[in-house]
């Protein structure tokens, strides 16, 4: 039905097609019903699919993928506590480089040092995907870097905007955070494991959906353009680019990954405050350093390198 949708099919030739009774074709459309899809039904003719609901099931989402090996097995679900917890779990249990998780919401959806990320249903993307990289663990850093190269390069496709990267892992569009990506390594001293890749992209949440702690500091593509993005596009387009920026990463090194990321962050000579650990920094950027660090000048005309923390830009 969905390889010809508005072509009828008869319920005889579906039970012959999936092997299951007329009546368990019957309960299988209603199921279906039930979760969004429009099918229209008739007994001489059969059924008919009439309309998909904006669900980003593997049913949906395969067919429409453009990737070489990324996303082959999606893992789906109406919801969840977090697709990272969920992907860590799975690739604890030896799921392959490549397996996704995507939930329609998260009930715990995480952001870095323990905060949380705003997940309402069936609005925007909750994606974790795993990766096997044979790097050392000091290079994983990296991916989080050509990740939100890869993410923001998607929002410009759809927004036809300029996306900013805020060290280490915001997408701003007009200084407010779009999308944020939460990395998390599971490794030996000397080879990574995996990593799980958490991507968040607020696509289509409207501006009242927000709470006001988050109402001045977050934006969503709908809020910025004035146009509903179809999330499956979305999801095929961004899939598309971290499959490419994966494999410019793992063949062509990491300098080439920090030139697209250095392009669109933008931070060079800028005054900025940072926060590590308790401790906040002032000083000027002077660049990201190849293991993601950020390298600062402070005002001793001393420079620094920060691993993990926020910026807040001065100017
Ligand atoms: C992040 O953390 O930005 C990482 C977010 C990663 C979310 C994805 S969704 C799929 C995957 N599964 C997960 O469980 N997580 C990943 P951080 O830099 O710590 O930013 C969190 C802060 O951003 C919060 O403290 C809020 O101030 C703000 N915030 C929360 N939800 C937001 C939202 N939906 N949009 C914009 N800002 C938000």
């Amino acid at each position: 039905m969905m390889e010809h949708p508005s072509t009828f099919l008869s319920g005889e030739e579906i039970s012959r097609r999936l092997k299951v009774s007329r009546t368990a074709v019957w309960k299988r459309m209603e199921r279906l019903r039930l979760m969004g899809y429009e099918i229209e039904g008739s007994t001489r003719s059969g059924y008919r699919l009439v309309q998909s609901p904006d669900l980003l099931t593997p049913s949906e989402i395969k067919p429409l993928l453009k990737t070489k090996w990324m996303a082959k097995r999606i893992h789906h679900f109406q919801t969840i506590d977090s697709t990272n917890s969920k992907a860590y779990q799975l690739a604890l249990n030896g799921a392959e480089e490549g397996e996704v998780v995507i939930s329609e919401s998260q009930e715990k959806g995480r952001g870095r040092l323990g905060r949380q990320w705003f997940s309402p249903p069936s609005l925007n993307l909750y994606l974790s995907v795993i990766l096997r990289p044979r790097i050392p663990p000091h290079q994983a850093p990296l991916i989080t870097l050509m990740a939100a190269v890869a993410t923001a390069d998607t929002i410009r496709e759809f927004s036809g905007l300029l996306p900013l990267i805020k060290w280490p892992n915001d997408i701003l569009l007009r200084d407010r955070k779009v999308a944020g990506l939460l990395n998390e390594i599971h490794s030996e001293i000397d080879r990574v494991h995996f990593v799980i890749l958490g991507i968040g992209v607020n696509l289509n949440t409207g501006e009242e959906k927000f709470s006001k702690e988050i109402r001045s500091v977050a934006t969503s593509l709908k809020i910025e353009t004035g146009q509903t993005v179809s999330r499956k596009d979305f999801l095929r387009a961004l899939l598309f680019e971290l499959e490419e920026w994966y494999s410019i990463f793992l063949e062509e090194g990491s300098a080439v990954v920090l030139k697209a990321w250095r392009d669109r962050a933008n931070i060079r000579g800028r005054e900025v405050k940072v926060t590590s650990f308790g401790e906040t920094v002032v000083g000027t950027a002077i660049d990201v350093d190849s293991d993601g660090a950020l390298i600062l000048e402070t005002e001793d005309g001393k420079q620094r390198r920060v691993m993990a923390g926020d910026i807040e830009y001065r100017k």
